[in-house]
């Protein structure tokens, strides 16, 4: 599997490697978050390969990036995602892959386990140089807001729509953030010990600054993104033991993350437009 991946992902030497920021980006862009077929997104994109991957051909791109997408029962705002995030990534002429982690049921979803999945699967598929864990339900409003990892981690939000534009708390760091390989592996990863909502993107901060990075954001007018309103999702319920977690996020970073990770992988498929794969996690391990 990883030897088909490498193999669609050899560059040829003789070009130049491709702009940081392509000319074809314009600011700000019209979102669609209208429900909307699959068929119809990947008829729309038939430049992008088997897999969710896509290479720039007139150039050669300056990192591999790997879209992380946790996402479970959630598949119409997948289709959202892709039908909005697909253009943008296009356009930065980025060399990405689409990756689409889901938790088998019944355990409560842990979103930071399924980032560290996300992260050690994809290099089990191919050299993937950064990182970009994105929640499902966040859709970027200009499309200059570039997909790539830089010198320090990064908070890719200032302003969601849900808050006004605005964001919660100065210290909030979820939704979408990018990682380079050595950056997450440095920080250990995220905590595996956030079963239901809240609190695991708080400990990733956390970790982060504990390692001596610090963080980016991009500014107001670039970072803005909307969101897909919906229910509470179910197998998600607020997380009660999140405040003490938080707390000993410090202590606990060299501990358990991505070095203690333990799942099994159910399937993993390649649909048109991403990789999906299925992973069980048992809470009591
Ligand atoms: N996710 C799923 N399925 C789930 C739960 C979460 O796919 O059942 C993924 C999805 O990518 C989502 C992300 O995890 O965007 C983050 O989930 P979240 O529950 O933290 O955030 P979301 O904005 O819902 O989707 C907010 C619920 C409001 C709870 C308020 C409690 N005070
Ligand atoms: C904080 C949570 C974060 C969460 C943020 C926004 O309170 O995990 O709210 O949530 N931290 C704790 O619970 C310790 S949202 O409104 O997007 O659901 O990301």
């Amino acid at each position: 599997q990883k030897q088909q991946h490498e193999k669609q992902q050899q560059q040829p030497s003789n070009k130049t490697f491709c702009p940081k920021k392509s000319k074809q980006l314009v600011g700000t862009i019209q979102t669609y978050l209208d429900p909307v077929n699959i068929s119809t997104v990947e008829s729309k994109y038939p430049e992008v390969r088997k897999g969710g991957n896509f290479r720039p051909k007139e150039c050669t791109a300056r990192e591999r990036l790997a879209v992380i997408i946790p996402c479970r029962n959630r598949t119409q705002h997948l289709h959202i995602l892709l039908n909005n995030l697909l253009r943008l990534l296009i356009k930065q002429r980025l060399d990405f892959t689409i990756f689409v982690i889901d938790q088998d049921l019944p355990t409560t979803f842990n979103r930071g386990m399924l980032f560290n999945v996300g992260y050690l699967e994809a290099l089990k598929r191919g050299s993937y140089d950064c990182f970009i864990f994105h929640d499902v339900d966040m859709i970027p409003t200009n499309d200059k807001c570039l997909y790539r990892c830089t010198h320090n981690p990064r908070h890719f939000l200032s302003g969601v729509s849900k808050w006004k534009y605005r964001l919660p708390y100065k210290s909030y760091f979820g939704g979408v953030v990018s990682f380079t390989r050595d950056q997450y592996r440095k920080i250990n990863g995220d905590s595996n010990l956030y079963f239901g909502w809240g609190g695991e993107d708080d400990d990733l901060r956390a970790r982060i600054l504990h390692k001596g990075y610090s963080l980016l954001r991009y500014p107001q007018s670039i970072g803005r993104y909307d969101t897909i309103s919906h229910q509470r999702d179910s197998g998600n319920k607020a997380n009660p033991a999140r405040f003490k977690l938080v707390k000993s996020a410090k202590a606990r970073q060299d501990l358990e993350g991505l070095n203690t990770a333990r799942y099994t992988v159910t399937s993993s498929v390649t649909r048109r437009l991403y990789t999906k794969i299925q992973v069980y996690i048992n809470m009591t391990e």
